[in-house]
């Protein structure tokens, strides 16, 4: 496939005052045909096959620990693949991040594609700023299926309003996140919001201190999700408060220091849309 012939993504979608309202309330927010079917379509097959080339797992399901079985990870697709490239560049994308965010700009931290295979296991709760050595905050992902999926394919769920509070613990994506969570939440009176039917193309955008967590896939089909992570132009990098900001400055800043504005050449502005 050449770069002419996946869709250009670059008109906006129609964020209301609404959703704005809900993403900052909830920490996240849920938000129908971001791209439609044909376009979701267009780029499934760059993705996947992106996924397919550039994934290193080759274990099966039983030889891995819980991170491991939660799916099968592939980051900075974009720089790998001219299509995928135009997916993660997206104006449309990047437009609606800065709206929720009430930024003028967002800039790319990086991309990842997290496919869940049939029998693959849940991703423990789990807050994804505790990786960034960045203002959570000020950061956001969007999580869009480039296929139909249920609650059942391994679907998103989100504690409400959890990310007022920053940082709840150090913990990284483990048994022991899901064990503390599963006390957390509860304990704060946070209600949880269940995952939900999704169409390729819908997406939610959760906030970096959001606690999340998704369920395994029992059904018998790849979970094929696509996940694009911004933060607002302008931004400090922080200094690592763990060993995994620690190695995310390296990989998604490289070049950077703490104190430095956020911005390096892999981390282009994005989103003027037409
Ligand atoms: O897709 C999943 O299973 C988890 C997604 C997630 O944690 C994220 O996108 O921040």
């Amino acid at each position: 496939m050449t770069i002419d012939t996946v869709p250009a993504l670059a008109t906006a979608y129609p964020v209301t005052q609404d959703h704005v309202a809900a993403f900052r309330a909830d920490g996240f927010v849920r938000l129908s045909g971001v791209a439609s079917a044909e376009e979701a379509a267009a780029y499934r097959r760059p993705i996947a096959s992106a996924v397919e080339r550039l994934g290193t797992e080759s274990r099966p399901l039983a030889e891995r620990d819980s991170y491991g079985m939660a799916f099968l990870q592939v980051m900075n697709l974009w720089r790998h693949d001219p299509d995928v490239a135009r997916f993660v560049l997206a104006p449309r994308f990047a437009d609606v991040a800065a709206r929720l965010l009430g930024v003028p700009r967002v800039r790319l931290y990086h991309d990842q594609a997290l496919f869940k295979e049939p029998g693959g296991g849940r991703t423990p709760w789990h807050q994804d700023a505790m990786y960034w050595p960045l203002d959570g905050s000020r950061c956001l992902t969007m999580w869009m299926p480039l296929v139909d999926i249920t609650p059942a394919h391994g679907g998103l769920a989100f504690a409400r309003g959890s990310h007022v509070d920053g940082p709840l613990s150090d913990i990284g994506i483990s048994d022991a996140s899901e064990h503390h969570f599963d006390r957390l939440v509860p304990r704060r009176g946070l209600a949880v919001d269940e995952p939900v039917a999704m169409r390729a193309g819908d997406a939610s955008f959760h906030s970096g201190w959001t606690v999340h967590k998704a369920l395994g896939n029992t059904s018998s089909e790849m979970r094929e999700v696509m996940t694009v992570i911004w933060f607002a132009d302008g931004l400090p990098v922080l200094e690592p408060a763990n060993g995994a900001q620690e190695n995310d400055l390296t990989s998604w800043l490289p070049g950077l220091a703490p104190g430095d504005t956020a911005a390096s050449p892999t981390n282009p502005v994005v989103g003027d849309v037409g």
